[in-house]
Order: structure tokens, then C-alpha cells, then sequence
């Protein structure tokens, strides 16, 4: 697979609530992180999502069930945890998406609510590359709607994590993803 100008690599969610230690810590989740960094200078266009939820986000609950939705507080814009992970390397002039910002409303993808389908389509983008956090969650909703949105779309599965990182959990996912015409790879592939 090479790499193309009207390819864009979107890397979802990379914060520190969602790595080790934060408030909805992903095992490995900070990982991925070198690998990222080594892809990012070879992409001319790259997305940068965030959860950005406000301090009173519907997602949020005290004995949350994970499963449910009902997730620990997390990413409440400006804090600390919503903040991108400091190792991640985000060069200038990368378009970053903040998702989920409204109270009442949940928002896994980062095309969802954000208008960045819209903004790649114009700037020519045919094919994009996901990856990041979590692979369960919002990596696969994003990689999802990428497809629905009419592009090519790789998800590139070293370089993603999951909430539940059970070895059927993650298949069911792989699975899930390729049956909605997301092909699945790895960042060795990409040249
Ligand atoms: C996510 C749970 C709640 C994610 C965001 O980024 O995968 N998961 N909010
Ligand atoms: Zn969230």
C-alpha cells in the first residue's frame, strides 16, 4: 500500500485519559504512540480527533458499566486528561476535531458531527488510514462512518488498542469492520 497525496491519516483519540493511568486508562494504549509519530511526516493531510466532552456529558456516570456507554468521567475539554498524549508528535497546521462536545449527545466518530468528511471530500481525499483509541469504540465507529462516507478506508491495527483487548472481543471487531468494507492493515504495509 502506498501512501498517496489523497490519502489522510486519521489518528483518534490519542489523550491521556485514554492511555495508561488515565480515567479510562486503554492497556498498551500509549504503545502505539512511536509508531504513529514515525507515520505522521508521511502524510500530507492528517486528523487529529479528541473527546472534548463538557463537564456534564450524558456518557458520564458514577458507577458507569462501561458496556452501556455509561463511562468514568473523562476528556472534559481543557483538563489535563482530554489533553493529547505530550509524546504524540501533531505538526503545525494539523486539523484537530474535537467530538462529543454537546452535554446530551454521544459522539464515538470522529465524522460524526464534525464536519471533516465534508472538509477531506473538498481538499480531494480518497482514502483514509485510522488508527489510535479505541479500537473498540471509537477507532472502529470512525472507520465506520469514513466508509459510509464514501472513502476508501484501511484501518492500520498495530497502531490502534481496545477497551476490551479479550482476543474474541477484538475479532468480533476486525470482522465487524472488514464486513463494512474497511480493509485491515498494518503499518509495515504502508510504503
Ligand atoms: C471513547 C469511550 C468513551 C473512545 C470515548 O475514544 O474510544 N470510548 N468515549
Ligand atoms: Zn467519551
Amino acid at each position: 500500500m502506498k501512501i498517496e497525496p489523497t490519502n489522510a491519516l486519521v489518528v483518534v483519540d490519542m489523550q491521556n485519559d485514554f492511555c495508561p493511568g488515565g480515567a479510562l486508562g486503554v492497556e498498551e494504549g500509549d504503545q502505539i504512540i512511536p509508531g504513529i509519530n514515525t507515520l505522521i511526516p508521511r502524510f500530507e493531510t492528517c486528523v487529529f480527533s479528541r473527546d472534548w466532552h463538557p463537564p456534564d456529558h450524558c456518557s458520564f456516570a458514577e458507577n458507569p458499566e462501561y458496556v452501556d456507554g455509561s463511562w468514568p468521567v473523562h476528556c472534559v475539554a481543557h483538563t489535563h486528561g482530554a489533553a493529547f498524549h505530550p509524546d504524540l508528535k501533531i505538526p503545525e497546521g494539523a486539523r484537530i476535531v474535537n467530538k462529543a462536545t454537546e452535554p446530551d449527545r454521544e459522539a464515538y466518530s470522529a465524522f460524526d458531527g464534525t464536519g471533516v468528511g465534508d472538509e477531506l471530500r473538498a481538499a480531494g481525499i480518497q482514502r483514509v488510514f485510522v488508527c489510535g483509541l479505541a479500537l473498540d469504540y471509537c477507532v472502529r465507529m470512525t472507520a465506520m462512518d469514513a466508509v459510509a462516507e464514501g472513502f476508501n478506508t484501511v484501518l492500520l491495527q498495530d497502531l490502534s488498542r481496545a477497551v476490551n483487548n479479550a482476543p474474541e472481543s477484538v475479532k468480533q471487531t476486525l470482522e465487524e469492520l472488514e464486513q463494512a468494507g474497511v480493509a485491515i492493515a498494518e503499518s509495515k504495509d504502508l510504503r
